[in-house]
């Protein structure tokens, strides 16, 4: 019996990747003077590096404007995603990233139920605290009974320590609980630690990803999703997760 809910940030809740970390970057290399900008194509590839900070390492390995040494390219990046992470959360604070279909509903009809709910991500943790302090308000944290960030799950998905992390914090076993994820990265990484996983695809990650439980287009729709929702109602609920993960 699923008991608790775990949730992915980027792609989950909101289309963060997109709308959000791309439209960052670029601006932080606008800001730094730094000679480049990167397209949606060129980042979606870039998503295979875990990790903003890593994913502006790996960019600056691979061009010549770069500079060579690598602590030099180390500082560069570190200033970079500084930087990036300050955009971000100026487009949260803007309004321009709302939460997907679904998730409110979600949100709410697990603190209604009393189901208790964690957040598993690696992103950095100001990023978790503007998205949902925007959405959820001042007390967003109280929302949840555990909040796992890169600040306290270091080794980033497909690793599944922030999986681990949360199931500890909540005293849930693996079995117990089910995540929302959005990315193959996340999928292995709940698969690694034993949790039951559903996939609502975005932007970015919109094929199947072997091992979910279900897999379908929005929480905010009962269509198009594999296997098909049983329950009847126009969203995912909490009673359709409970029986993809049976
Ligand atoms: C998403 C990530 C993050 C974001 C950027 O992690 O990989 O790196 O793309 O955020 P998750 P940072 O799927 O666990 O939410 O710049 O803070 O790393």
């Amino acid at each position: 019996m699923i008991r608790a809910l775990l949730w992915d940030v980027d792609g989950t809740l909101a289309e963060t990747e997109r709308d959000g970390h791309l439209v960052a970057f670029n601006r932080a290399f606008e800001t730094a003077g730094v000679p480049w900008r990167w397209s949606a194509a060129h980042y979606g590839r870039l998503l295979e590096v875990a990790g903003g900070y890593e994913r502006l390492l790996h960019e600056l390995k691979h061009r010549d404007a770069a500079p060579a040494g690598s602590a030099a390219r180390e500082g560069l990046a570190r200033q970079l995603h500084r930087l990036k992470n300050g955009f971000y959360e100026d487009i949260v604070r803007a309004g321009e990233l709302p939460l997907r279909a679904g998730v409110p509903e979600l949100l709410a009809e697990c603190s209604a139920a009393g189901v208790p709910m964690a957040i598993a991500t690696t992103t950095t943790p100001s990023n978790v605290a503007a998205l949902l302090g925007h959405h959820l308000g001042g007390d967003w944290r109280g929302r949840f009974a555990a909040v796992v960030t890169a600040a306290e799950a270091p080794r980033k998905k497909p690793d599944p320590q922030v999986y681990e992390l949360a199931l500890a914090a909540l005293g849930v076993g693996a079995r117990e609980a089910a995540a929302i994820e959005d990315a193959p990265a996340g999928v292995y990484a709940c698969r690694r630690a034993g949790v039951p996983v559903i996939v609502a695809h975005s932007h970015y990650f919109p094929d199947a990803v072997a091992g979910a439980r279900a897999a379908g287009p929005s929480l905010g729709s009962g269509a198009g999703w594999r296997p098909a929702a049983a329950v009847p109602g126009t969203r995912i609920g909490l009673e359709q997760i409970r029986r993809w993960c049976a």
